[in-house]
């Protein structure tokens, strides 16, 4: 027999958690969802938050597979202002996770294409959240820093005077960030990046991507001819604990965050000969050499060795959990995986 009392604690309880799901409910956009980060965080925005309330932003690449399957998707060129406006009010977005975006090497060659995605793309999406009160997540990166920061133990707050029109528009992203948020009250949040590996879509264009190709050559061919010279170290990231970056920041207490955009986030820092010594505890006949590429190592020669993140420990309590044996362990196995049932 249930008692009264238990069919009213019931009720009260199932009340409650409507009323909370109602009120975290969110509707979220994110620019770049193909794109290396974007594709596993719309997928995990999709886990938390529901999958008809995160829509995909793509430009010209089609979604595919469970990106296609699971939720909306939406063509949106976020270097067209009117665009981003329609979309946000069509989908009644409340949160933009705007990663959108032309990585270090490829910016470099094409410095108008850099800028206008990096920045003025940027600057429309921070207006149409000004417009309609949305939140904003935004990917600054280790490029942020140049020649004249301190390289060891990277500051949070330090010179920035990168040498890249990669780096200018990360810097003035980061300052866009800040007086939004200072001036019109536009909740923006944000990371310095470091090189992310991952083993579902590969990046395009980095000066960090080596770290991630060498995984699949390991697999493929046992041999890496690598763009970077030895002891060229560098931040880097396993792709999970990227993602949690931003969702955490973006669920932060408000009222603990002093600094808001632009925080240090690391898990490792290595350089090239430490990546393949850890690799060849796995595949032992693993061979590496070397043909340095000029526009590449000139690049990551101005980039930090390794950030301090205490900042972001300290605020929003960010902690990763994969270091660099763990997160070898998982790429060989996931890109093994893959590569012996032939399905890439
Ligand atoms: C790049 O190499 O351009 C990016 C980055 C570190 O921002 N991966």
């Amino acid at each position: 027999m249930i008692s009264k009392q238990t069919t009213k604690c019931f009720i009260f309880g199932a009340l409650k958690s409507l009323t909370i799901k109602y009120f975290i409910m969110k509707n979220i956009l994110v620019t770049g969802s193909v794109g290396q980060i974007g594709s596993e965080l719309t997928l995990e925005l999709r886990k938390r938050y529901g999958n008809e309330n995160v829509v995909a932003g793509i430009r010209k690449t089609q979604p595919s597979g469970e990106l296609k399957e699971s939720g909306p998707y939406v063509v949106v060129d976020a270097t067209d202002i009117k665009n981003v406006s329609e979309v946000v009010k069509e989908y009644k977005i409340d949160t933009i996770y705007h990663l959108a975006a032309i990585l270090s090497a490829v910016a470099e060659n094409n410095p108008q294409a850099g800028w206008n995605v990096g920045v003025n793309a940027l600057y429309n999406v921070l207006e149409v959240a000004r417009e309609f009160n949305c939140s904003v997540f935004f990917p600054s990166s280790i490029g942020a820093f140049g020649p004249s920061t301190p390289l060891d133990n990277t500051p949070q707050d330090t010179i920035q005077r990168p040498t890249t029109m990669y780096g200018v528009t990360k810097v003035t992203g980061e300052l866009l960030c800040d007086y939004y948020f200072k001036r019109f009250g536009v909740d923006t949040r944000g990371v310095r990046y470091p090189g992310i590996i991952s083993n579902v879509t590969l990046p395009g264009g980095g000066t960090t991507d080596y770290a991630v190709e060498i995984y699949y050559e390991a697999i493929k061919n046992k041999k890496f001819v690598c763009p970077l010279a030895k002891g060229t170290f560098l931040d880097m990231m396993y792709m999970p604990d990227s993602i949690r970056a931003a969702i955490d920041l973006m669920e932060a207490d408000p009222s603990k965050l002093k600094h808001r955009n632009a925080f240090n986030i690391t898990a490792m820092s290595f350089d090239p000969e430490i990546v393949a010594d850890e690799i060849k505890k796995h595949i032992p006949d693993f061979v590496m050499e070397y043909d340095v590429e000029p526009v590449k190592q000139a690049i990551a020669e101005t980039w930090p060795n390794k950030m301090d993140d205490s900042a972001a420990r300290e605020e929003w309590g960010w902690k990763p959990k994969f270091d660099l044996e763990a997160m070898t362990i998982d790429m060989l196995k996931a890109i093994g995986d893959r590569y012996k049932g032939n399905s890439w």
